[in-house]
């Protein structure tokens, strides 16, 4: 039997009834994420001579932060909701160091062939009007029970250190503000996510001309 935790056509009621098995699923489709990250990151790593992942966190969500998304987005604090509507209960971020090894880490996650990716916002492309520069995909994978396979949703994050610095400074600052941080705190985050984005394109720039030079030898 196979079960469907994606979205709309969810038929989970009578089958995930607590919130053990929520974190059990959740968890496990982080092992098998975390797994293929790191055997794509050696097999770069063997072909290129080159490791794009700096490093990797994973988290599931506590249910304090699922509740308080559900009631944000208007929903009734239920399993089926949760399942349903929060995307990020299991999240992983995948930290670089250049805006090209995003794109390079996203495409050979798209290219696993039991790795279904439901949306892509590219906020690199289209910063958010805080400044918030990062990859987001929603992928969902099979997870592998003893009697059922369930499909479970995982949102990726995948930055630079430097947006990831800025990333964290910032959720700080809007945490201790509770979102209502002063005009002049939230321009001069402003400032800097362009400080951080000019940053990315130098040192990327810099580095393709070292490996110019690194082939040319
Ligand atoms: P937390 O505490 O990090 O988990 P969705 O998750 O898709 O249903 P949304 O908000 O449209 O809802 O998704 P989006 O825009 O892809 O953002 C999801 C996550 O990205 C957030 O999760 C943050 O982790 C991060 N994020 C988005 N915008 C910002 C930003 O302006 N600043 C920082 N520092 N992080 C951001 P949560 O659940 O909001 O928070």
């Amino acid at each position: 039997m196979e079960l469907d935790l994606l979205g709309s056509n969810v038929k989970i009621s009578d089958d995930i009834k607590s919130w053990e098995e929520v974190n059990l699923l959740y968890n496990s489709a982080l092992k098998q994420i975390m797994t293929k990250i790191e055997i794509l990151n050696e097999e770069f790593q063997a072909v290129h001579r080159y490791n794009p992942i700096e490093h990797t966190k994973a988290r599931v969500k506590v249910p304090e932060s699922i509740v308080k998304k559900l009631k944000r987005n208007g929903y009734e604090s239920t399993i089926e909701n949760m399942v349903r509507y929060v995307n990020d209960i299991a999240g992983v971020r995948i930290i670089c160091s250049f805006t090209s090894d995003i794109y390079r880490i996203a495409e050979m996650i798209s290219n696993q062939k039991d790795i279904q990716v439901l949306t892509v916002k590219d906020y690199i492309m289209n910063p958010k009007a805080s400044g918030y520069r990062s990859y987001h995909m929603i992928v969902a994978l099979p997870v592998y029970l003893s009697d059922r396979i369930v499909n479970v949703k995982v949102e990726i994050q995948i930055r630079t250190v430097a947006m990831d610095f800025w990333a964290s400074l910032e959720h700080k600052i809007q945490y201790k503000f509770e979102g209502k941080a002063p005009v002049h705190i939230n321009s001069e985050l402003y400032e800097c996510a362009k400080m951080v984005a000019d940053l990315d394109a130098r040192m990327l720039s810099l580095n393709e001309e070292i490996q110019a030079i690194s082939l040319g030898k």
